[in-house]
């Protein structure tokens, strides 16, 4: 499978950080490389912040709005088209990782199995890897494979900060009902948050900014 990542320069982006006059270091991302497992990883460095997420659910979208530009992580209406780690790096010291998105219905038992162990590696071995931002779609939060893995962070006391995207889909009121019952929900795992997020409307941009630049070592 050829990487679905493109490297391209975005002119004119500079400058149109989501209202916000402050500079963005996550907008220094670059693709560095898309490996099928751990072992053809980049090398366990520095710092390292990771995304999952069920397919579909929104990943590439908040990592495109994150980082300021339009198509670094390719988005897409076709879910479940990778299942490689994407890596994409700040400098050499500082990177982002797409994961590989999961419970999408077409893939078979072998490719789930695979997905199983390649994160259970990752999230058990990486040494660079602060923190997981776990991407849920806010009409269908906590599914199966969400829940497995708030299990497998906790497990490994690795921090997670959960997006609830596509906020713009629900009402105001809704929404924040949601955030509550997710908030309750999550009682059990100290280390975790969460926080409304909507790729459209660049809303929670900066909550979820200054969580990713925290874990990398950079505020
Ligand atoms: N309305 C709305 N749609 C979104 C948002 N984020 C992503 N989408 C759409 O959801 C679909 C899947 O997005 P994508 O980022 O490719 O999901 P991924 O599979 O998790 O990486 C695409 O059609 C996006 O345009 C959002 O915040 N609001
Ligand atoms: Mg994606």
């Amino acid at each position: 499978m050829g990487h679905l990542y493109t490297n391209s320069p975005m002119p004119g982006q500079a400058n149109k950080s989501n209202n916000s006059s402050q500079p963005n270091p996550l907008q220094k991302a670059r693709f560095l490389l898309s490996a099928p497992d751990l072992a053809h990883a980049t090398a366990d460095r520095g710092y390292e912040v990771a995304f999952a997420g069920r397919s579909n659910a929104g990943k590439s979208s908040a990592l495109n709005v994150l980082v300021n530009q339009k198509s670094l992580a390719r988005t897409s209406k076709t879910p479940g088209r990778t299942q490689h780690l994407v890596f994409f790096e700040l400098d050499e010291e500082h990177r982002l990782v797409d994961l590989p998105g999961y419970g999408y219905a077409k893939v078979t038992p072998k490719v789930q199995q695979h997905w199983r162990e390649t994160m259970e590696a990752y999230l058990a071995n990486r040494q660079a890897l602060r923190g997981i931002v776990l991407v849920m779609d806010v009409r269908h939060p906590l599914t199966d494979y969400d829940q497995q893995m708030l299990a497998w962070c906790d497990y490994n006391n690795m921090p997670v900060h959960i997006l609830l995207t596509k906020a713009d889909k629900l009402k105001r009121g809704p929404a924040q009902n949601t955030l509550l019952k997710v908030r309750r929900e999550l009682a059990g795992y100290p280390n975790t948050t969460v926080q409304l997020f909507s790729s459209l409307k660049k809303q929670g941009v900066e909550e979820a900014r200054l969580q990713v630049l925290g874990w990398l070592g950079m505020v």
